[in-house]
């Protein structure tokens, strides 16, 4: 991890000059008709595509909101898959117009690799998965574990401190591709699989064998994970900072994709304004994108529960609950700040 904290940063660097230079991502996102958004390599829930090469997921989701308020069309999406090592060079290159895959906000990434992070589309922590049969029921049983983890990732270094923390050895195996964790992990090459929570919900559903294995009780970290754009182009950060508010305000208001047209006529001035109907609204306009870049996300994703639910929740195969991400006023930690 060192090293790619360090290369990414040289490349940050070399590429200071380029990213400043390139300030009008917006101007350039609507020349080229679409949004290049890097997501994952494939992680059922998040970001996988189909057979056809159909994207879905809660970060291509993500992706879609962005471009719904830019185009009115949550279509017009281009993908790059990632690893957890490639992708801070992609954005800072500018292959990517952003990053929606599962990217914890960090200050060291925010700062030393050049990047923006404000919004947490998921409030994530760091598990242990183990097979059944090591009949392990605490991750500080793990003494002397082989782990499987992804280099490139705060997961790498987590891992270190907790077993340094807690006196605890372990022998890390690590690799770069997520298929090659994934295949040595299921071939029995380590004891342990060390990633986000959410990731091994995923990784759990891809393996021969799901309901042999056991996600521990302990979570080693905080893992907010949310879009990243480039430093240096602060309208572009705006925009894609904002579509995720505007997804979590649309759950605030009961604004659904199937009700928003409804909605448009709503007596609430909040709710007008949101969706671009009030007289006078700004707010879009203002954020370099029309008055109806609001209803254009929710009109093409829908809400964050919407989102959330139909990717991940409990009637898809993650069965992932809302908890953290549950709204400010449902005990959650999803808030969106006044969109007025
Ligand atoms: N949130 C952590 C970990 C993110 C991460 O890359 N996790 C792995 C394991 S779940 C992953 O998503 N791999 C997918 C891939 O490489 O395509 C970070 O930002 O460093």
């Amino acid at each position: 991890m060192k090293k790619t904290l360090l290369s990414a940063a040289i490349g940050a660097a070399v590429l200071g000059f380029a990213s400043a230079a390139s300030a009008a991502t917006l101007d350039n996102v609507k020349s080229k008709g679409f949004v290049q958004c890097g997501v994952n390599t494939g992680l059922a829930g998040f970001a996988a595509p189909d057979s056809a090469g159909n994207w879905t997921g809660f970060d291509v989701d993500y992706c879609k909101a962005v471009a719904a308020a830019i185009f009115g069309d949550a279509t017009k999406v281009k993908y790059t898959p990632t690893t957890a090592q490639s992708r801070f060079t992609a954005l800072q290159s500018g292959e990517v117009d952003l990053l929606a895959r599962n990217t914890t906000w960090t200050i060291s990434r925010d700062t030393a690799l050049g990047l923006n992070f404000r919004y947490v589309n998921y409030y994530d922590g760091q598990g242990f998965m183990v097979p059944k049969s090591l009949n392990v029921k605490s991750a500080l049983e793990l003494s002397g574990a082989a782990v499987c983890v992804q280099s490139g990732t705060t997961t790498e270094l987590n891992l270190a401190d907790y077993f340094k923390a807690n006196n605890l050895q372990y022998n890390p195996v690590v690799f770069e591709k997520l298929e090659e964790v994934n295949a040595a992990y299921q071939a029995g090459r380590c004891d342990v699989y060390t990633t986000d929570q959410s990731g091994l919900y995923a990784i759990r559903l891809g393996l021969s064998n799901p309901d042999e294995h056991v996600i521990l009780p302990e979570i080693i970290s905080k893992e907010p994970l949310g879009p990243a754009v480039r430093q240096g182009d602060d309208q572009w950060f705006d925009i894609v900072m904002w579509a995720g508010y505007a997804l979590v305000q649309a759950e605030e208001f009961g604004i659904t994709q199937a009700n928003v047209d409804e909605m448009k006529n709503s007596t609430n001035p909040d709710i007008r304004r949101f969706l671009g109907v009030e007289k006078d609204t700004k707010i879009g306009t203002d954020l370099g994108l029309t008055n109806e870049w609001a209803y254009n996300i929710v009109k093409g994703v829908g809400n964050y529960a919407e989102v959330f639910e139909r990717n991940i929740g409990q009637n898809t195969p993650l069965k992932i609950e809302r908890g953290l991400n549950a709204l400010w006023t449902k005990g959650g930690l999803q808030y969106a700040p006044p969109i007025r």
